[in-house]
């Protein structure tokens, strides 16, 4: 199924005293929530440095003929475990450009694994069952998050400019992705605070 996907942007704060989180929501052209959208945020000014950590498993198991997940976000370089939890045995691989790779998974509870070194979508499917199928999305950006059943997505700690990035399986452009340049602003230093005044003594208008 094709979709248009269209994308609406929304900027929320948790609070001051802690790093922004840029809240992206994403809709389709109906109005209607886009699930499973990876979001990735780069900021113009560089990404943070050091190494790329999610707080998700590095992890597409097999169970009852499915991929759980059906995205995964991993950073590049990533080793992710395949384990098969089925009594049937899967054939995992993969034929996107950059993370080519083949798993055959034989038993039930055996893993196997493969390191993503390319950022890219890595298309997963398996040679036995047809209609298993995932997609693993390597990211070179530790601002990157999938959207839930609400279509949000909360990229924490991405502020400033950057471009922000879309993509979708359905979604209908080159890639599957849509790109547009975004300012995620912080609060105000200063709190602007509107009163009720009275009229001050002698001013009269
Ligand atoms: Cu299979």
């Amino acid at each position: 199924m094709i979709r248009r996907l269209a994308l609406a942007v929304a900027v929320l704060f948790a609070g001051a005293a802690h790093a922004a989180d840029l809240t992206v929501t994403v809709r389709d052209k109906a109005g209607a929530a886009v699930e499973n959208a990876v979001v990735t945020f780069r900021p113009a000014a560089g990404g943070a440095k050091g190494p790329i950590r999610f707080d998700w498993p590095m992890r597409m198991s097999q169970r009852e003929i499915a991929f759980e997940p059906h995205v995964l976000i991993v950073p590049v370089g990533a080793e992710v475990s395949f384990p098969n939890f089925d009594s049937v045995r899967h054939h995992v691989y993969s034929f996107s450009t950059g993370n080519r790779f083949e798993l055959r998974l034989f038993g039930r509870d055996e893993t196997r694994s493969y390191r993503f070194t390319a950022p890219g979508v890595a298309a997963i499917g398996c040679n036995i069952h047809d209609r298993m199928s995932a997609f693993i999305v390597v990211v070179d950006t530790p601002y990157a998050a999938k959207t839930g059943p609400d279509g949000r997505a909360v990229l924490s700690g991405a502020e400033g400019a950057g471009a922000l990035t879309v993509w979708h399986a359905d979604l209908r452009a080159p890639s599957n992705q849509s790109t547009r340049q975004i300012t995620a602003a912080r609060p105000p230093a200063g709190e602007a605070v509107t009163i009720d005044r009275r009229a001050a003594a002698g001013s009269r208008h």
